[in-house]
């Protein structure tokens, strides 16, 4: 198995000699793996590329890529690319070349990779995790942090502004770049690619690291300009969530039509109190006495319609959700096996309806009307949820 360890790099010539240094002597506590690494330096004017290229003359586990572009996100994804199809690594790592990341803390990375996670973030914030810069970038660290959560929906994840991880290459290979701003010039690859992964389906362990202030060289980073960017980012991805959830609303009016029509034609030969048809559909069913009763249930005409009606729409719904609202999520097994559970999780909504009416009105001595309103409001966000995390489970399918 063979690990590199990408290092983007501009102009770093005061840092990067002992950083590949600091690396290398981690060797002795990554037994069976080989570990090399892989400096993708943006053209640097200060001499960063002779350093590395004397001392990958020397050493055959260094390496030297020109990404010539300027970007933190190039150099990440360029290295990396590089890294699977020339060095063939099966595990990538990364982190900053200015000695602000101990590479000490990669061993327990590599440990959680081996547990099976896909992906190690390397963290400030929580436990045992520090961060030693300035007042103004700590802020900026638990701002980006807070607002990401909230955007994303991802509440488990602390860290999401720092460049510090390993993860595996299939991850990598499975990420949908289309979508990932990695030639920008901020530095939004960092948290825009820790969103691919999730989206991509990653395990994500993280693990806490001590983030230092750079001793030698200058800062790159824009952060006013980057600050912009994860604002921006998130805004997208909350308008992107928020598309479902409105395209699941459309299906959900929607079918309440198709009920409504097929229940008026079945039942009456009506659209509401429009007459299209000289009588019902199904009109040699009889209404009320005449017609056999299963217990309390008496199945006449209109229980048959209501009943067709209701499977129609959810049939309705269920083809719509399949193949336009949840399209992009996981459509994992057989189709009939997603039908059988969209139809099963169709009865919740009016049990709670059904539930809420009867609290509002005995328990609360409220009005029943707005016991079936926050019903019918609670019944779609828990529908909403059976769906996302019952039937069309997990991930969205990376574009092809
Ligand atoms: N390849 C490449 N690497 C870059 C570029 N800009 C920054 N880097 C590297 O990205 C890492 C992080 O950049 P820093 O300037 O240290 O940014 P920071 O860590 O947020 O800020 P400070 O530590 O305060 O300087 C360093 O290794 C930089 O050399 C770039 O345009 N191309
Ligand atoms: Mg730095």
């Amino acid at each position: 198995m063979k690990l590199v360890v990408n290092i983007p790099t501009y102009n770093e010539k005061e840092n990067i000699e002992s950083c590949i240094k600091n690396v290398l002597a981690q060797a002795k506590n990554l037994k069976g793996l080989d570990l090399e690494i892989l400096v993708s330096d943006s053209h640097s004017p200060d001499g960063t590329g002779e350093i590395v290229k004397k001392i990958s003359r020397t050493n055959p586990k260094v390496h030297y890529l020109d990404v010539k572009e300027r970007g933190l996100g190039v150099g990440i994804v360029k290295g990396h690319r590089y890294a699977i199809d020339k060095l063939k690594a099966d595990i990538l790592a990364q982190m900053d070349g200015d000695l602000s990341h101990d590479p000490v803390t990669l061993p327990q990375m590599i440990s959680f990779i081996n547990q099976g996670y896909d992906l190690v973030n390397g963290s400030r914030m929580i436990k045992g995790g520090k961060n030693l810069l300035g007042w103004h970038r700590r802020l900026f660290t638990r701002g980006s942090a807070l607002f990401c959560k909230l955007s994303w929906g991802t509440f488990k994840l602390t860290e999401y502004t720092n460049s510090y991880r390993v993860f595996t290459r299939g991850l990598f290979q499975k990420i949908d770049f289309s979508k990932v701003p990695w030639k920008s010039k901020t530095y939004i690859i960092q948290p825009a690619f820790l969103y691919a992964a999730i989206e991509a389906g990653a395990k994500i362990k993280e693990v806490p690291i001590t983030f230092q202030d750079r001793k030698k060289g200058y800062s790159k980073a824009k952060i006013v300009a980057y600050t912009f960017d994860v604002l921006r980012f998130g805004i997208r991805v909350r308008l992107e969530k928020s598309a479902t959830f409105i395209k699941f609303l459309i299906v959900g009016t929607m079918s309440y039509f198709v009920n409504a029509v097929l229940l008026g034609l079945l039942f009456r030969g009506q659209i509401y109190s429009l007459k299209v048809l000289p009588g019902p559909i199904l009109s040699f069913l009889p209404l009320g006495g005449m017609a056999a009763k299963i217990s309390i249930i008496t199945l006449d005409r209109l229980f048959i319609a209501s009943v067709i009606a209701a499977e129609v729409s959810i049939i309705f719904n269920f083809f719509w959700h399949e193949n336009w609202t949840f399209k992009n999520r996981e459509h994992k097994g057989s189709i009939f096996l997603r039908l059988f559970k969209f139809n099963s999780s169709s009865i919740i909504s009016p049990i709670i309806q059904v539930v809420s009416i009867q609290v509002f009105f005995h328990v609360l001595h409220l009005s029943e009307q707005i016991g079936l309103a926050v019903g019918v409001i609670v019944g779609l966000f828990v529908n909403y949820a059976i769906n996302i995390l019952w039937i069309w489970k997990a991930h969205p399918r990376p574009a092809k």
